[in-house]
């Protein structure tokens, strides 16, 4: 028998050495590593989920996307979603954002602590897949999460982070015109700000758009 370990608190994986592999939640099980068929619901390198909502004003995160990695991240508040994020799992996401002044993009995200930089918060980091003149702190910005890529993980060095998170985004660039994902892009919660503000996210958006 093989034993796969999934750590419920997160930091914590020294306490599993036993185990023959220790993963950081079940989607990232991969059955065929063990001799096992493997899951069919991947597709082109993600895992569809049942799309979740989130959105808010863009906050300041820590000033590190653009000027370390080149990749500017619009964080949302983590504290606002304490519930959504706690039925789901850190790791690298996609799906789309919309902006209430701009438009809607593609948009692929990590959710975690960042373990290359060792962060002590969990911070939720979307990158829009397109080119803007200007910052947009303050916005109103609308997510719809749709798939999932891989879990947050470290890296020997900068440049192969950054070479990851690149590689992340031509994933959810191609990913997200399959039918699957890019029927998200008409759901009404990304157009369709609250006033100014205020915290939204899960059911109410989703009952609308279904
Ligand atoms: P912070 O640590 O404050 O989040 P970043 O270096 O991550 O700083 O830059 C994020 C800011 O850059 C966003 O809040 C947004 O205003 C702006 N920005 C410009 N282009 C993008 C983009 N393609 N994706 C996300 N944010 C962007
Ligand atoms: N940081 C990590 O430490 N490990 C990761 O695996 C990781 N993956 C990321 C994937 C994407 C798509 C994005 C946008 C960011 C990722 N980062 C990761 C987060 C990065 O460290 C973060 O955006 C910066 O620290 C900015 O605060
Ligand atoms: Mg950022």
């Amino acid at each position: 028998m093989h034993v796969i370990a999934v750590p419920s608190v997160p930091k914590r994986t020294d306490e599993f050495s036993s185990a023959d592999e220790i993963i950081n939640s079940l989607l990232d099980l991969r059955p065929e590593k063990w001799g096992l068929p493997p899951f069919n619901d991947w597709i082109e390198g993600t895992l569809p989920i049942d799309p979740w909502f989130i959105g808010g004003p863009v906050i300041k995160g820590f000033g590190r996307g653009s000027k370390v990695l080149g990749i500017p991240t619009a964080n949302l508040a983590a504290e606002n979603f304490s519930d959504i994020l706690s039925d789901h799992t850190s790791g690298v996401y996609f799906g789309w954002a919309g902006l209430s002044k701009r438009g809607i993009y593609k948009m692929v995200m990590s959710i975690g602590w960042n373990p290359y930089f060792d962060n002590t918060e969990k911070t939720i980091e979307p990158w829009l897949l397109h080119g803007f003149d200007e910052d947009f702190y303050g916005e109103e910005l609308r997510l719809v999460i749709v798939g999932y890529i891989r879990p947050e993980a470290n890296f020997p060095s900068l440049e192969s982070l950054i070479e990851r998170i690149h590689e992340d985004g031509r994933i959810a660039e191609n990913a997200l015109d399959l039918p699957e994902y890019a029927k998200y892009k008409e759901s009404p919660y990304l157009r369709n700000p609250l006033q100014e503000g205020a915290a939204t996210g899960g059911n109410e958006a989703e009952q609308e758009f279904i």
